[in-house]
């Protein structure tokens, strides 16, 4: 099936690429149906001109001949094509007959990030999970911002409440756990970090970066600091503690505070750290006292700053405490709510008052009795939920927009897991790691073949904007967009629906989910904004910097801040047990992000690809001799849970004692069918993370500090590892390949 240009004579289309969190506005140029060139819009007002190499991925993901077309179903001969009609009678088959044999509950459904960069799929996900009224759901949140959530339903009332850095305006900039330069910035939505952190530095300000490898950001910052992986909560503590001790949290200038006269428990902050000096945790941490204190001085010194921690403080075993940490420093240092600080976006589409505001562990997870958030069980719950059998099992299983295989803790058990289900369906591009073991994939259209705007990422956007952007293609009519499959699932599987159900559903699949999308314009902060309105800008349009929101920005109903300590300081046995039993002997692995990478699922785009492998096992010369580890020789790094043989990479980026592989490689498993991913293999650092290791506060993953043991592998055994000839990269010596995919 080939898509047809919306309008032939039109060769200049405006967008915003949905690729990561930064809403980059695109310019793409084509003749007809075929895309000539994709660069950066210079008159976007948000990124005036910005894009990082991935943009160029939108052309080759649309052109890519893996990428499925249509239905296909898994039989004993191999992928079969079938049509969109017969692929979804027989999913919801499939789901019926699990749920009927074994319970609603019995499915199980994982929604992958892309959901969230999706504009009909955010709008009408509602309509997929009400129709098959399972429980047993799992999303990418719980090995991501699951802790953002968590302080944020806390304090300010809302799950989505969260606040942003003022990058524009700040003199300070303290980035814990972050490496913006490669992610493009998350849970701040501001493109091109580069400039936005050169600026910081060139009007007298600083950028510190707290990082277990000197990273890209690290590169360019003003500062940085190596800390040993997830002991963040140790030096929040401290900088807590110094923050007192130092006289700047005092009576006097809290009573000047704005959060903090919303506040009504921070008085008991005073104490919170009073156990955690500088001193006591300068050996654990490996950032010498001195320098926390310093640090302290010139956050609180500064005109303006602000502390901001990502995925590296949010996805290991401290996760919610460090969230919790940072927040609170920044509000008893009067950076919340100011210019220049963490401050709330004010985004063209309310999320927050369109929502409710979260909750935590209404219920627990059968197995491992993990908290649920918002409906949704820990990811590292998912295998053995389908492993341990007994009532409530999963038998099936959906995935959306997900590759859990490689994305999350301990895959190559989720991966034997899957192969034994009754029936399984994913809603995805391709046939990956995860989607070979469904029964039938259904895929949705390409981005450029539908409408686009960010109705997740401005709400975290670090200055007001709206942009909408309509499909560049129109996609072949038998094709369907996410959207559409879910109406039609929910058509097959829901029949008593109430009569408001039945006519928004008939809305959205005469009008498109862009009804809602305007409904929402039109309730939403912005007088005279609408759909209409952001047809007309092709751009997008500018709403301004961000904004002090306090208080009205509480959704708590007494409008305050609830900081909620009895929870948090309950936590910290868990800290002091972590600080006796420490082993600073331990090897442990961290995660890392490239700026050509998006997790599991642009490795068949050769452009991004191309050149040296970046699946290696970066190390410091000191540890790969402590290990008689040569530059360029293959590794074998054991955890508990499993065993890769990767190539070593030796560069003292990395803290000595530390090692780091990125996510999302592994393509080397039987039955992918992604050609140039296949031959840029890698392996899935996912093998050796642990299930079992968890933030259990939060339930979040924690795959930042991986205890892991390595050795050299000589070369004439690493040729034996290699279990898929295929592949250009060693692989996993796990012998539990699926062999249910052909
Ligand atoms: N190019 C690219 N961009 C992306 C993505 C991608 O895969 N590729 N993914 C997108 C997604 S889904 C997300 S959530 C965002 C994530 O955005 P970021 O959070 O900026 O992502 P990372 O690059 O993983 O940065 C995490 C940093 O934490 C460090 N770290 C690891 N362990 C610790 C620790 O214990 N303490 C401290 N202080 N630091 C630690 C790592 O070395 C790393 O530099 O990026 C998004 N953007
Ligand atoms: N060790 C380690 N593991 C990590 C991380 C880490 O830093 N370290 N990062 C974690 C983070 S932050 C995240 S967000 C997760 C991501 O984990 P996941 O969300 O599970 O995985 P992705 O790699 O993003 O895979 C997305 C899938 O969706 C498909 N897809 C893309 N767009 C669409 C669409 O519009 N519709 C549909 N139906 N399908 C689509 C793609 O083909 C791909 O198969 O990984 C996590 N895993
Ligand atoms: S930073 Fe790159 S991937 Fe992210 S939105 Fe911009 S162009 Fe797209
Ligand atoms: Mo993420």
């Amino acid at each position: 099936m080939s898509s047809k240009a919306v309008q032939d004579n039109e060769q200049t289309h405006f967008r915003t690429c949905n690729l990561c969190e930064a809403m980059c506005g695109i310019v793409i140029k084509h003749d007809g149906d075929k895309v000539l060139s994709i660069k950066g819009d210079k008159d976007d007002p948000f990124s005036q001109g910005y894009i990082c190499p991935k943009a160029t991925a939108l052309q080759d993901l649309h052109e890519d001949p893996d990428r499925l077309r249509q239905p296909v179903e898994r039989t004993k001969d191999g992928w079969k094509e079938i049509s969109w009609p017969d692929a979804l009678d027989k999913v919801a088959v499939g789901i019926k007959f699990v749920q009927q044999k074994h319970g609603k509950n019995a499915l199980g459904i994982y929604l992958g990030n892309p959901n969230v960069h999706n504009l009909g799929g955010m709008l009408t996900i509602k309509h997929l999970l009400g129709s098959i009224k399972t429980r047993s759901r799992f999303s990418a949140t719980s090995i991501d911002q699951l802790p953002h959530h968590i302080v944020s339903m806390h304090l300010f009332g809302h799950m989505l409440r969260i606040p942003v850095p003022d990058i524009n305006r700040t003199q300070y900039m303290l980035i814990i756990g972050g490496n913006p330069l490669a992610s493009n910035g998350s849970i701040m939505t501001a493109p091109n970090m580069r400039q936005k952190l050169k600026d910081i530095k060139a009007r007298d300000g600083k950028v510190v970066v707290i990082d277990p490898r000197r990273t890209e950001t690290a590169e360019i910052a003003s500062e940085h600091h190596f800390i040993r992986p997830a002991t963040d909560v140790l030096l929040l503590l401290a900088m807590l503690n110094e923050t007192y001790a130092q006289g700047y949290a005092d009576k006097a200038r809290l009573n000047n505070n704005k959060a903090v006269s919303l506040a009504p428990e921070i008085e008991r902050i005073a104490d919170f750290a009073k156990d955690y000096s500088a001193e006591s945790v300068a050996s654990i941490t490996g950032i010498a006292a001195v320098d926390i204190k310093r640090m302290v001085t010139e956050f609180c010194e500064a005109p303006s700053a602000v502390c901001y921690g990502r995925m590296g403080v949010s996805v290991q075993a401290f996760g919610l405490l460090s969230q919790y940490l940072i927040m609170v420093i920044n509000i008893v240092t009067g950076r919340l709510d100011e210019a220049g600080g963490l401050m709330f976006p004010k985004p063209a589409v309310d999320v927050v008052n369109n929502s409710g505001p979260g909750y935590l562990g209404k219920r627990h997870s059968r197995v491992n009795n993990l908290p649920d958030f918002n409906g949704d069980y820990p990811v590292v719950a998912m295998a053995d939920e389908m492993l341990v059998e007994g009532e409530g099992q999963l038998k099936g299983f959906m995935t959306v927009a997900g590759n859990p295989v490689l994305s999350t803790p301990n895959g190559e058990k989720l991966d034997t897991a899957l192969a034994n289900l009754d029936f399984m369906v994913s809603l995805d591009y391709f046939i990956n790691e995860t989607s070979r073991h469904a029964h039938i994939i259904l895929p949705p259209v390409s981005p450029l073949e539908r409408d686009h705007y960010d109705v997740t990422f401005n709400n975290f956007a670090v200055h007001n904007v709206a942009k909408y952007s309509k499909a560049l293609f129109r996609k072949h009519k038998k094709a369907k967009h996410d959207w559409q499959i879910y109406l039609e699932l929910a058509k097959r599987l829901d029949k008593k629906v109430s009569m408001a159900t039945k006519v928004e559903r008939l809305l959205i699949s005469v009008l498109g989910p862009k009804f809602i999308l305007d409904q929402g314009l039109r309730r939403g902060p912005y007088k005279g904004l609408n759909l209409k309105k952001l047809k007309k800008n092709l751009h997008g349009v500018d709403l301004g910097p961000l904004k002090p929101m306090l208080p009205q920005a509480l959704k708590h109903k007494d409008q305050k801040i609830h900081l909620n300590v009895d929870f948090y300081q309950a936590d910290l046995d868990r800290v002091q047990a972590m600080m006796q039993d420490y082993d600073d002997t331990q090897i442990l692995l961290i995660g890392r992000r490239h700026v050509r990478s998006n997790n599991s699922w642009l490795h068949n785009s050769q452009r991004l690809v191309k050149g040296k492998s970046r699946c290696t096992l970066m190390l410091h010369p000191e540890t790969a001799e402590q290990h008689g580890i040569k530059d360029g020789q293959d590794v074998r790094v054991t955890s508990r849970v499993g065993s890769v043989v990767i190539t070593a990479e030796v560069t003292d980026e990395l803290m000595p004692g530390v090692v780091s592989i990125p996510h999302g490689f592994g393509h080397g498993r039987k039955g992918v069918k992604q050609k140039i991913a296949q031959a840029h293999a890698g392996v899935s650092v996912n093998d050796l993370t642990d299930d079992t290791l968890i933030d259990t506060l939060s339930g979040n993953a924690a795959v930042n500090g991986v205890p892991v043991q390595l050795e050299a592998v000589a070369p004439e055994t690493s040729n034996l590892d290699t279990t898929d000839s295929k592949t250009d990269s060693p692989t996993t010596t796990s012998d539990s390949e699926s062999s249910s995919a052909a």
